[in-house]
């Protein structure tokens, strides 16, 4: 024990009050900086004797120690509350999943779309393209549509400069792939000999002046054509019918063809199937219409309409699309709503 023990407690005490190292360091300097008190007590020994400066050096320089000791102590303390501090901020949760690169999918139409193409394609049909900005003459006139035709007018047909307009179906391209067809196989056909079958679908957008809750501007349509000498409206019913099973994967529907008129095609059929169960059981959806190829447009094509029939029909992706997931409002496939189309994720 030691008079100069308080000193020491003192010191301890303003160490432990300090919560930073500046603190600290402000704390060390009244103690055993340039005028602490210990150091005071330093320069007081100049006034003792040699004995007293001895014991009374010894004294002071023990609690020195002891000062600096508890300030080294109260250092690493600091230090280490520190380092704690700075770890707790930087933490990180290892077993937290990474983040992944965003993935896409397609829009649940173009699945539709590749579903029909690998169908048909199983049946032999070609795929068709062409242009979305179409002339007259492929859109309406090798279709056999008059001049006079409704579907000719400014309210159903979005035109374009130069007097061109945005298809109003897909078949024009099935147009310019027959007329290319009958033109590669010209000799052929000036030997007598038989012209190859067409056999093509044409998937893509269309467009019309239209727009309500289940009728869009830009929607979709797969039309399909097959010519030849001896195609029927038999083979036409088998074609669509095998082709809504394999889409829907149900034996369980029904087809029927109900009397229509479209200018291409004579005679003319809207086509509707009914499942025979599932929740849309019973009812009968219209999904297309079809036809046996109106005789002007087959000789439109470049080939002997005597010689040459076949069908053609029109889908609509958008629609079956609709029947397959269940959707029940045509405009979610393009309002762009990541939360609807990442559904559809595969
Ligand atoms: C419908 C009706 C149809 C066709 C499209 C067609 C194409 C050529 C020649 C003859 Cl190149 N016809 N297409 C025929 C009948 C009906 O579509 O309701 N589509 C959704």
């Amino acid at each position: 024990m030691n008079d100069l023990d308080p000193l020491v407690t003192e010191a301890r005490a303003e160490f432990a009050a300090a919560l930073t190292p500046a603190d600290l360091e402000n704390a060390k300097a009244r103690f055993i900086g340039k005028s602490g008190r210990v150091t005071e007590l330093l320069k007081g020994l100049a006034a003792l004797t040699p004995e007293e400066k001895k014991a009374r050096g010894a004294a002071i320089n023990q609690i020195k120690q002891q000062v600096e000791g508890a300030l080294n102590a109260r250092r690493s303390e600091l230090a280490e509350a520190e380092l704690q501090e700075q770890l707790k901020a930087e933490a990180l949760d290892v077993t937290l999943p990474g983040r992944r690169r965003g993935e896409g999918g397609l829009h649940p139409v173009s699945l539709s779309i590749e579903r029909i193409e690998a169908i048909f394609g199983s049946m032999g049909f070609d795929v068709a393209d062409g242009p979305e900005i179409e002339t007259d003459w492929f859109n309406f006139t090798a279709l056999n549509t008059p001049a006079d035709h409704p579907a000719r007018s400014m309210h159903d047909t979005f035109y374009v400069e130069g007097g061109h307009l945005l298809r109003t179906h897909t078949s024009p391209m099935q147009v310019r792939y027959a007329v290319q067809h009958v033109k590669r196989h010209a000799e052929r056909e000036t030997r007598g000999e038989r012209v190859p079958e067409i056999r093509v679908i044409a998937p893509g957008r269309t467009y019309r002046v239209d727009s309500d809750a289940t009728h869009s501007p830009m929607f979709h349509q797969c039309e399909g054509l097959w010519i030849g000498e001896n195609v029927s409206f038999a083979d036409l019913k088998s074609v669509l019918g095998d082709f809504f099973a394999a889409f829907f994967e149900t034996n369980d529907l029904n087809i029927r063809f109900r009397p229509s008129f479209f200018p291409f095609t004579e005679p003319s059929a809207e086509v509707d199937i009914a499942f025979a169960s599932g929740p849309l059981k019973g009812r009968w959806l219209e999904v297309g219409g079809a036809g046996q190829v109106h005789p002007n447009v087959v000789r439109n094509f470049g080939l002997d309409a005597e010689r040459y029939i076949g069908f053609a029909f029109g889908l609509g992706p958008d629609r079956l699309t609709m029947l397959r997931y269940g959707v029940n409002d045509l405009r979610l496939f393009f309002d762009g709503d990541v939360r609807f189309l990442s559904q559809f994720k595969v």
